[in-house]
């Protein structure tokens, strides 16, 4: 087993797991899945737009609207979701498992400004799997605390190529990505920062 870099309130980062070429060859997937499935901008349920905008692979993605957020087999223009590329299950195959494989890959994508408030990934029904989450792209300001809001926090900037997996007790950890540093890559040719999150959902 690969061993992470850094530890952080029980997190597992892996900082610089992607060389650059696969960086290339992911964003290269990701592009075919976004053709297929373009990203659309989720808005809360108070009906306040997100600054991520997103779309996801996978039997379910992760949808947000007027009646609230949770997993559904299509996208909100009603195609199915494309497949999770193989290069993203090799990841999860080599950082959580070869047996089971993840239901969602969620593709966020930051441009200038955008952010993600702290929160708890816990619309999945079994906590017992890791969220791996894949870093592409400008970098992240990235913050986990506790799994009680209001706990102390820790951030960590995540670049392009680094993978982050959080389980065990850190898979409710409160986590959010303060704001990015638009433009400090040149993977994206217009700058923003891609994150991937592979969960078991169902
Ligand atoms: O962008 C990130 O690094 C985190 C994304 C995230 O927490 C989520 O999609 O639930
Ligand atoms: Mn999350």
């Amino acid at each position: 087993m690969i061993q992470p870099s850094l530890r952080m309130n029980g997190i597992d980062v892996f900082q610089a797991l992607l060389p650059p070429r696969e960086q290339e060859a992911l964003l290269a997937d990701l592009r075919f899945v976004i053709r297929q499935a373009p990203l659309f901008r989720p808005v809360t349920a108070r009906g306040t737009p997100m600054s991520v905008r997103m779309t996801s692979a996978g039997r379910v993605g992760w949808v947000s609207d007027r009646t609230g957020y949770r997993y559904q087999t299509m996208h909100p223009d009603g195609m199915a979701w494309p497949a999770i590329p193989d290069r993203v299950l090799d990841l999860w195959r080599a950082l959580v498992s070869e047996t089971r494989k993840p239901d969602c890959c969620l593709i966020n994508f930051y441009g200038e400004g955008a952010r993600m408030g702290l929160h708890q990934d816990r619309d999945e029904a079994d906590f017992s799997w890791p969220v791996l989450s894949v870093s592409l792209g400008d970098d992240g300001l990235f913050r986990v605390g506790g799994t009680s809001r209001g706990g102390k926090t820790a951030s960590v900037w995540l670049t392009s190529g680094d993978v982050i997996r959080m389980g065990g007790d850190a898979r409710l950890a409160f986590h959010g990505v303060d704001r990015i540093r638009f433009g400090s890559s040149r993977l994206l040719p217009r700058g923003g920062r891609i994150n991937l999150t592979l969960r078991v959902v169902v």
